[in-house]
């Protein structure tokens, strides 16, 4: 049955009738991230008006200068997710440690990793940024206040995750494992409407995205891959095309709709950039989730991304991911099976 309006609220119930299992809380958590979306789409969008610019003044844990709207978007989340009942614990880019519920508020059955605001340090330049969320059920015992061990989960664990871009307009893109649906935020009145059911990525595309900055620095396979990139004239004879957002949700998103491999690779520019600079829990591993229900691929190069056993909250992993075989012919490169 279609609705006058298939609004993301109608959306996920019509999803969850599927699971007669299914106890709502689901359905609640996805609402309470897309109400977390309008609210810092709202202050987003006003960022230019009011006194929300620049810097915060704080430093995250990553010694990232924190914008103003970072911290707001931070706290719009969790206080969005927290008070819900659905989770038993939650991950953040801009937080230390695990982020525990409140004792006065109810323990769920989930938990939430999340980058509140990627792409931050674009906002005075009006570059579309975004939030972007994972979801897993925990796997320590109901009823007490969920562990790390809830949060260490790989990726191919996953039971949702998503991302909402902030851009022309305000879009929540998410999978719960059966496909990939994007919703638009109609401001009139304030309701995400699905605007892409069932979205594939394209199985190669034209576009290859990567900082070119970093090339003295890479690894001999991501060089030769760059240099066959400038080179390539495929079958069809239209030679490939290099965009760089420096927004990762930005880039993935439009290779998501047009085709084509985003790559963040490791680097020797300093000892932290050895496996990248993007977080596997709240970066790496929802895009690759929705990426792969979009019939794409992810990986470090060598290893599938939704594969990778985490160790730290805020690990860092390579990260090559869009169209199958664009992400393929990148990894051969890298393996060192290819070199032209
Ligand atoms: P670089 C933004 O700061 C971010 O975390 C991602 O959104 C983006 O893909 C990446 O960093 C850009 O990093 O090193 O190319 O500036």
């Amino acid at each position: 049955m279609t609705y006058f309006v298939e609004t993301l609220n109608r959306h996920i119930i019509e999803q969850e009738r599927r699971y007669p299992e299914a106890t709502g809380a689901f359905t609640a958590l996805l609402t309470d991230i897309a109400l977390a979306g309008k609210i810092i789409s709202y202050y987003v969008n006003k960022a230019g008006l009011v006194d929300i610019l620049g810097k915060a003044g704080g430093m995250n844990i990553h010694g990232e200068t924190q914008e103003k709207l970072d911290v707001f978007a931070n706290r719009t989340m969790v206080r969005a997710l927290v008070h819900g009942g659905q989770l038993c614990t939650l991950a953040s880019e801009e937080s230390e440690g695990i982020i525990p519920i409140p004792s006065d508020y109810p323990l769920g059955r989930y938990v939430c990793c999340f980058d509140p605001l990627d792409g931050s340090s674009n906002i005075e330049a009006n570059v579309s940024i975004g939030t972007i969320f994972s979801i897993f059920r925990r796997i320590t015992p109901d009823g007490k206040p969920g562990t790390e061990k809830d949060i260490l989960q790989p990726g191919k664990k996953q039971v949702a995750a998503g991302y909402i871009i902030y851009g022309s307009s305000t879009m929540m893109v998410y999978s719960t494992g059966s496909g990939v649906y994007a919703f638009t935020l109609d401001p009139s009145y304030g309701e995400f409407v699905l605007s892409h059911e069932n979205l594939t990525i394209p199985k190669k595309g034209k576009i290859y995205s990567i900082n070119e900055s970093y090339f003295d620095y890479w690894d001999e396979g991501v060089r030769n891959y760059v240099r066959w990139a400038k080179r390539a004239v495929p079958e069809d004879g239209r030679p490939l095309n290099s965009r760089y957002i420096g927004s990762l949700v930005a880039d993935f998103h439009r290779n998501l709709l047009y085709g084509g491999v985003f790559l963040y690779p490791g680097d020797s520019k300093s000892p932290s950039r050895k496996q990248g600079k993007l977080r596997l829990l709240y970066e790496a591993n929802p895009l690759a989730f929705i990426v792969e229900q979009a019939g794409g691929r992810a990986s470090d190069g060598f290893t599938p991304i939704l594969d990778i056993e985490p160790s730290d909250v805020h690990q860092t992993s390579p990260l090559i991911i869009g169209s199958e075989d664009d992400v393929r012919i990148a990894e051969e490169f890298i393996q060192g099976k290819r070199t032209t």
